[in-house]
């Protein structure tokens, strides 16, 4: 068990992944209360994927009967850059400027995963990153990779929280870590004072006022309420700009993939507003602003009143 909780560890360092953690598969029954009382207020907005999904989403056996350990595993997205090395007024959200995580992790993730099937015929496992039904913050706090935040990101100590989370699923027992149980935001509450549309309370967002689910997840034009996008076409990063644990504790990636694109750097307001459908597919090819589709990109930057 050691020396297969060892290689595994080597391995995913070898990779490229900055952190990972194990931690045993149990039922989750407090974070599946916090999931539900979360829908039950209808923070998830138009997210009707994550109310489909609570049963799997708040109990991992559901997803995966077998699960007896779950690796956590971070990647640092931080290219060292920031809204202000940005030409244009618009701001883009740093974890989109470069390739799509989703395939970046997912790739790594499985040559992990057979990796370990190599080790032994019985072993069965499943990689998860992001659009799965499992609470990846949480696993990665149980592992030890660090604690959700009052903006409910999970922060590490090494590299703050620009980090992409996956986990991969497995039949076998392994060592475990040590979860992470300290709750290093202490008395702050940088981020819910600087959020511009109060979509923070202390551990939750109403992602109906997040800026962030806003540009991406909602779908159609904006109604009153909705429409404060404070100069952001993708994204948001307001809550973990202004996070001291960020400011004092990022460090740049070694993974070029995530590095902005030229154009994300270059391209003045005017280009923006500019934008048509030809330049979208070129640009976002093989990019996670896909999501948004051209026509929720071209909202988003409409819905924003830049001057030039
Ligand atoms: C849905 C979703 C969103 C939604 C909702 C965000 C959210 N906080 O849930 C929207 C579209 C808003 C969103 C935005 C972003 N997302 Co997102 N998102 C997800 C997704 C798919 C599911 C998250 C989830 O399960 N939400 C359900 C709620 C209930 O979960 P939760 O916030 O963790 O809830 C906990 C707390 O609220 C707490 N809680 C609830 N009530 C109470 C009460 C008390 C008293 C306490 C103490 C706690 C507490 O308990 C819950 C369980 O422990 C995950 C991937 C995944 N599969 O996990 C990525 C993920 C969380 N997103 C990610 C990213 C990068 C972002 C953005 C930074 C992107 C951007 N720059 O625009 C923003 C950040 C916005 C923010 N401040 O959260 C990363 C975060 C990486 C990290 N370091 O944590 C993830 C993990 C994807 C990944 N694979 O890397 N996202
Ligand atoms: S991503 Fe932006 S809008 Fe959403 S909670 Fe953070 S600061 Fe607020
Ligand atoms: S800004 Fe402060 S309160 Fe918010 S997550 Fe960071 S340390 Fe915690």
């Amino acid at each position: 068990m050691r020396n297969l909780t060892s290689k595994i560890k080597e391995k995913a360092f070898e990779l490229g992944f900055n952190k990972v953690g194990i931690t045993k598969a149990e039922f989750t029954e407090k974070e599946k209360q916090n999931l539900d009382k979360w829908l039950s207020k209808n923070y998830h907005a138009s997210m009707d994927w994550i109310e489909k999904r609570k049963e799997e989403r708040g109990n991992i056996f559901k997803y995966f009967p077998e699960a007896v350990s779950l690796v956590a595993l971070a990647m640092n997205y931080n290219s060292g850059k920031g809204q202000n090395d940005l030409r244009s007024n618009y701001k883009f959200s740093n974890y989109a400027w470069g390739e799509d995580y989703h395939k970046i992790l997912k790739n790594h993730l499985n040559e992990l995963l057979n990796f370990i099937q190599t080790q032994s015929t019985d072993i069965k496992g499943l990689a998860c990153v992001d659009t799965s039904p499992v609470m990846e913050k949480v696993w990665a706090q149980k592992a030890g990779l660090g604690w959700q935040g009052k903006h409910t990101n999970l922060i590490t100590r090494d590299y703050g929280s620009w980090v992409f989370l996956g986990i991969i699923i497995l039949n076998q027992p392994l060592e475990y870590d040590q979860a992470f149980t300290e709750d290093l935001c202490g008395s702050c509450t940088a981020c819910i004072d600087a959020c511009p549309t109060d979509a923070i309370t202390s551990y939750q967002i109403n992602s109906n006022k997040c800026i962030s689910y806003r540009t991406i997840e909602h779908r159609g034009s904006f109604n009153d309420y909705e429409n404060e996008l404070d100069g952001w076409i993708y994204g948001c990063d307001i809550c973990q700009e202004v996070c001291p644990w960020n400011i004092k504790f990022s460090q740049i990636t070694t993974e070029k993939s995530f590095l902005p694109k030229n154009e994300i750097i270059e391209w003045t307001d005017d280009q923006w507003k500019k934008l048509n459908k030809e330049k979208y597919d070129k640009l976002f090819n093989g990019s996670s602003v896909k999501r948004t589709k051209f026509e929720g990109l071209k909202r988003n930057i409409n819905q924003n009143s830049i001057d030039t």
